[in-house]
């Protein structure tokens, strides 16, 4: 089954403009258990299971109009150029759903994470305009099928069509009908997400590459989904049972555990910097110091880090210049 297919299967081919235009916003999301590796590259269907939360505001806002025509892309207010990895990336998942080879959109597109934050926009951008296409055709999908359209587009989007804790479930069917995202009936109003930066600058090598080399190449890779098995249960208790130094630990292990199999294989990725490191070990100092708090780390040098809202402050002063985010403040919707 190829990307045409799924997307046939789901949409019925309906691609007769429904509105003038659809708009959609969807957040960002920081994975406490990573997707990392696909056993389907053409229609990005994972190894294993994964869990994250979303970003509350943190997100993206795009609208997308038919056009007759090229496509034309504009995000954050200046129009992207069609050479760039961005623009060719978009048309391709574009040409999924055009009526016929002359069908152009204009997609206008918003993030809402501020560049400082050094965070990827890919997960929050394919499920806004997975959204978005569901507004502008009238389709009128639920999130489970949104969620798979949102995937053909970058693994990670899959659980980006909810806010809040997200499984986006493995799956294991070829045609990947049953590899979805699904919300978690839980909500932790004191979790609080800081965002350290460390560089903004693209990465030069993406996660889409750097998984492919593990997944071949990486012994480690091995113990990789026995690895996800057990975190996945140990955060999904954690999460019931509000118990936060059991999720920190498990969310900062996966991470650890999943850079190890990048590092291990060949050729090695690391996406640490020196800062990288720095951070880290400025997290474990103050755990030393009985200060509750971890990391989480994904495809580049930023760190992520877990705590709750009452040890913020006392944070802060180590860590001066983090955007803290509360994913389950509504009032920042
Ligand atoms: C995650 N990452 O779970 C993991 C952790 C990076 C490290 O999902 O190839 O951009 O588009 O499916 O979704 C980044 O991978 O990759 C990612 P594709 P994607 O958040």
């Amino acid at each position: 089954m190829n990307k045409q297919d799924v997307v046939q299967s789901i949409t019925g081919g309906q691609f007769e403009a429904a509105a003038a235009n659809g708009t959609a916003s969807a957040p960002a999301n920081i994975a406490l258990c990573k997707y990392w590796g696909k056993r389907n590259e053409e229609i990005n269907l994972p190894v294993t299971s994964s869990l994250s939360v979303s970003l509350g505001h943190l997100g993206t806002t795009t609208t997308v109009e038919p056009v007759a025509g090229a496509d034309e892309v504009i995000l954050n207010g200046l129009p992207v150029p069609e050479d760039t990895t961005f623009a060719r990336r978009l048309r391709a998942y574009l040409d999924l759903f055009r009526r016929d080879a002359k069908q152009g959109f204009k997609v206008i597109t918003h993030n809402t994470i501020p560049t400082a934050a050094g965070l990827a926009s890919s997960a929050s951008g394919y499920a806004a305009l997975a959204l978005a296409m569901n507004e502008l055709f009238g389709w009128d999908l639920d999130r489970r099928e949104l969620s798979i359209l949102a995937r053909l587009g970058s693994g990670s989007a899959s659980r980006s069509v909810y806010h809040g804790f997200v499984q986006w479930h493995a799956g294991s069917q070829d045609d990947g009908l049953d590899s979805f995202a699904e919300l978690l009936p839980e909500t932790w109003p004191d979790l609080r997400m800081g965002l350290v930066k460390i560089s903004t600058m693209e990465k030069t090598v993406s996660s889409r590459d750097a998984m492919r080399e593990t997944v071949a190449e990486s012994v480690l890779y091995r113990s990789w989904p026995s690895q996800v098995e057990r975190d996945l249960q140990i955060i999904r208790q954690a999460i019931a049972e509000q118990a936060f130094d059991t999720l920190g630990r498990a969310a900062e292990n996966n991470a650890l555990a999943m850079h190890a199999t990048a590092i291990a294989a060949w050729p090695p990725t690391l996406f640490w910097w020196p800062e990288s490191v720095k951070a880290m070990q400025k997290v474990w100092a103050l755990r030393a110091n009985g200060m509750p708090v971890y990391f989480t780390m994904d495809a580049g040098p930023n760190i992520k880090l877990l705590s709750d809202k009452q040890n913020v402050r006392a944070i802060q002063n180590e860590f001066p210049d983090v955007e803290w985010v509360a994913p389950f403040d509504e009032s920042a919707r």
